[in-house]
């Protein structure tokens, strides 16, 4: 590894068909921790001319055969294994091993607490074999697994298991196959120590499915919500996307160590274990709804993604901003009510606008359709994801649920089997729907989040009301210069005591009019409902209409919207609240007929990195300090009704994580934040009754993270209270960990040695991602305080652990890379340091994951 060699970068543009098609694989797997053997038999066809060129790393090969006859035609170096001179028609067999004891990178085949776990996507296969290891290579896999049977007696693979049996010395297998063509980075196996959980199902057109989910016997009794929500996927696609199941066996696995939230391989899930296992008392109501998405998004995946896949890494999207949207859309319509979906879309664009805006607005900034990377696991991005379901969402609101639909009819009807991209996908939109997708193809590829301008005039005389729109799109790497883009913009105009209608206002020009006749009296724009497109919206609204807005708007989120306009304004000029804005508040919290969970997103404060990125230049210590205080005000002055709404919200009956609840439970818990705002010794007491009395983790991790980040004198009490609860449980530990990790400094000035402390806790994995997520992660991403201390120790720490994790897993360390890359947006001191340690990172030798990051950030 040397930093000063040119890095290999992959351009979209450069994409070539393969030469070989791999028609069916046979695998056979000998399980062993420290060497596990792979014989894997390809039936190939030749496409076109040349050598075959099967990507591999981190392999021993032992031999290679062609057509049964030992083949000694191939060059192989520690990347790719080339064969010559091959025939049209035949069967490639090689012999290879890996070690899967030894790998802490958690791609491909790896050990997790004794039990065998492979991850593909994107790049992992070729870490178990060679192999043409590209999404545009679809092959029928039939898999046997060998191993141990007192030490791995479960054995999964795709598909459907065919044959099971007894081997010599303690040794058993089975054999699964996969009816399927797939892509190499769906491929899963697991081997190992676990239990299951069984439902069967019957499909709207009458066929028995097996449902499962393994995890370790501990386990077990936590898995039921994962089951409900399994359950509520697969009747969800069938209602709202005709999807039927396609398989007779669809399985979860769950693991404690994994790089990401779960991973859609086809008829064999492989899950975090935070995104599997829950109950009340180990789960929030938060982590309950997580898993009902990320369980909702991998089956969902089953047809967007797995039966039409992707053609290249560049069309990520095509599978995870649909994917996202899809599971968007399950949850809101989980929901069960209109305030319930108003709610997850809030939640959706808090962040979209937290973390994705940032990224958009930095240097790793990329179209959601990137043209290049040098490292594919480092796209696994909010843009692609995020920004890429809402994309889609742009295209429901211009085509409507029945046009939207008719094109994903086509889409499947195209392109069932294959492997396409963006453009496949809308020009299926395009022509189903007779669409013009011209200039929206630009959201496909431009970088950087559309600015739109809004200039109102009303004029009296003539009774028209005139919005001129114009838009613009900040540059972004390698990107100067922007076509405007296909913005659809729900609005509608209000005016006190009269009914009007929303219509949608399409922006394509860079500048636009529009003239709205017959408007009686000056009305009060409400525009972009719903967020119906991701940009930023530069309107000049002042704060009585705004507040009008809060209170009278019919459209919810536009509710909300107003709220956070006023909030951020006034932290971010340093302004007290206004008296009417006071009001404002008090009425919403006195209002019975409003939804819980959205009166606590409305008092919910915009998010520091949010408030960072309206600045010109940022001291995140005077953005943090202005929002405390901020806070603080609305605590004090509203004392008595967050008093009242503590006592109203508690609730009698048993737990239950259902939406009506988890939001009584939101709002009770910010209320109690408030309380302890403002005056820590008067309620301190309440929150350590909650967490001693409750009956659930919501309120307790609500009451602890309370005691412990105001610096309570029950604080050290109820942190050992929990620890001794949980000892044992991974997941409640992160959260635990994570605790103290986020704690901003208050009196106790810097925090950067306690978290190096937590760093030396008996408990501290640094091979575990969920665990160093907690600690390293959450302080140096989402403890903007503690991190960004001006003695830039924050960044240090840093430091020292991008480069340790460096060497155990590039992809967690490369996430963690990121926590520096907006450093030009600092003011000059926080500047200079951030970018030193950028610098000094760079002298060392680094994983490709990481060094794209860096050298884009020092670009
Ligand atoms: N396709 C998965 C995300 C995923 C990507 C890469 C992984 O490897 C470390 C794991 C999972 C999804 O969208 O859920
Ligand atoms: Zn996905």
């Amino acid at each position: 590894m040397n930093n000063l060699d040119n890095p290999t970068i992959f351009l979209r543009e450069d994409y070539l068909a393969p030469n070989f098609a791999i028609d069916q694989v046979y695998l056979e797997f000998s399980l062993n921790p420290n060497k596990t053997i792979v014989k894997s038999t390809l039936h190939m066809r030749r496409l076109g001319p040349g050598s075959l060129v099967l990507k591999g790393e981190e392999l021993e090969l032992i031999s290679i055969a062609v057509n049964q006859e030992d083949y000694r035609d191939f060059e192989v170096n520690s990347k790719e294994l080339t064969v010559h001179h091959l025939p049209e028609v035949f069967d490639l067999e090689i012999n290879c091993s890996n070690q899967p004891n030894i790998n802490s990178s958690l791609m491909g085949l790896y050990v997790s607490n004794d039990n065998f776990f492979t991850q593909c996507e994107a790049e992992g296969f070729r870490k178990i074999t060679y192999f043409l290891d590209q999404p545009d290579v679809l092959t029928k896999f039939t898999v046997k697994l060998n191993a141990s049977k007192v030490d791995y007696p479960v054995l999964l693979s795709n598909g459907n298991l065919i044959e099971e049996g007894e081997l010599n010395n303690g040794w058993h297998f089975a054999v699964w196959e996969d009816p399927f063509p797939k892509p190499s980075y769906l491929f899963a196996l697991v081997a190992g120590k676990l239990e299951v959980l069984e439902r069967q199902y019957i499909t709207n057109s009458g066929s028995k499915k097996l449902l499962q989910i393994w995890v370790e016997k501990k386990d077990l009794s936590r898995t039921k919500h994962a089951m409900e929500s399994l359950i509520h996927s697969i009747e969800w696609d069938e209602k709202r996307f005709g999807l039927e199941l396609d398989l007779e066996r669809f399985m979860i696995v769950a693991v404690g160590d994994f790089n990401m939230g779960a991973m859609e391989n086809k008829g064999l899930n492989i899950f975090n274990t935070k995104y599997v296992l829950a109950d009340q008392h180990t789960a929030t109501d938060i982590d309950f709804a997580n898993i009902e998405s990320v369980v909702g998004h991998e089956y969902f995946h089953n047809w967007t993604g797995n039966r039409v896949t992707c053609r290249d890494w560049f069309q990520l999207s095509l599978k995870e901003g649909l994917t996202v949207f899809r599971d968007q859309e399950f949850s809101a319509d989980l929901m069960g009510s209109d305030s319930g979906r108003t709610v997850k879309r809030i939640e959706d664009v808090r962040l979209l606008r937290q973390v994705q805006f940032p990224e958009d607005a930095g240097p790793m900034a990329h179209p959601i359709r990137p043209d290049s990377y040098q490292e594919i696991n480092n796209f696994y991005t909010v843009t692609v994801y995020e920004k890429g379901a809402e994309v889609v969402r742009m295209l429901h609101t211009l085509l409507g649920e029945t046009g939207f639909m008719k094109g994903m009819k086509l889409y499947f009807a195209r392109h069932d089997g294959q492997a396409v991209t963006c453009d496949d996908f809308l020009a299926c939109m395009a022509d189903a729907n007779q669409f013009d997708a011209k200039q929206f193809q630009y959201w496909y590829s431009q970088a950087g989040t559309p600015q739109v301008s809004i200039k109102e005039q009303y004029n009296e005389v003539a009774k028209t009301y005139t919005l001129q729109i114009s838009q613009t799109c900040p540059p972004t790497p390698n990107q100067s210069v922007k076509a405007p883009f296909h913005i659809p913009l729900k609005t509608k105009l209000l005016v006190p005591g009269q009914a009007s209608d929303e219509f949608l206002i399409e922006l394509k020009e860079t500048e636009q009019q529009v003239v709205l006749k017959n408007i009686q009296t000056k009305p009060i724009l409400s525009i972009n409902r719903d967020f119906s497109a991701p940009v930023i919206l530069n309107f000049d609204q002042p704060e009585n209409e705004l507040l009008f807005l809060f209170d009278q708007d019919d459209n919810a989120f536009n509710r909300w919207e107003a709220i956070q306009k006023i909030a951020s304004n006034n932290i971010l000029n340093n302004i007290a609240p206004s008296d009417p804005l006071i009001e404002g508040y008090r009425k919403l919290m006195l209002d019975p007929t409003l939804d819980p969970a959205f009166k606590e997103l409305c008092f919910t404060l915009p998010a520091e990195t949010y408030l960072h990125e309206q600045l010109e230049t940022v001291d995140p210590q005077i953005v943090h300090h202005a929002k405390v205080h901020y806070q603080n005000v609305l605590g004090v002055r509203l004392i008595n009704e967050w008093e009242n709404l503590y006592e109203a919200n508690l609730i009698a009956s048993p737990y239950s994580p259902n939406a009506v609840d988890a939001g009584k439970r939101a709002l009770k818990n910010f209320a109690l934040k408030m309380l302890l705002d403002s005056n820590l010794a008067k309620f301190e007491a309440i929150a350590f009754e909650q967490l001693k009395n409750c009956d659930n983790m919501t309120d307790f991790l609500a009451a602890l993270t309370l005691l412990v980040h105001y610096e309570s004198s029950f604080a050290a009490e109820a942190l050992n209270l929990f620890y001794q609860r949980h000892q044992g449980n991974d997941l409640a530990l992160d959260k635990w960990f994570a605790i103290q990790a986020s704690k901003p400094p208050k009196q106790s000035g810097k925090i950067v040695q306690d978290i190096r402390k937590l760093k030396l806790h008996s408990d501290f994995k640094m091979r575990n991602p969920n665990r160093v997520r907690s600690v390293i992660h959450t302080f140096c991403m989402n403890n903007p305080a503690g991190f960004h201390d001006a003695s830039g120790e924050g960044y240090e720490f840093w430091y020292d652990n991008v480069l340790e994790l460096d060497g155990i897993n590039p992809q967690v360390a490369a996430r963690l890379a990121r926590a520096l890359d907006r450093w030009k947006k600092f003011d000059a001191p926080y500047q200079a340091i951030m970018h030193s340690q950028l610098e000094k990172l760079l002298t060392n030798p680094l994983s490709n994951d990481v060094k794209e990051v860096i050298q884009k950030a020092l670009n």
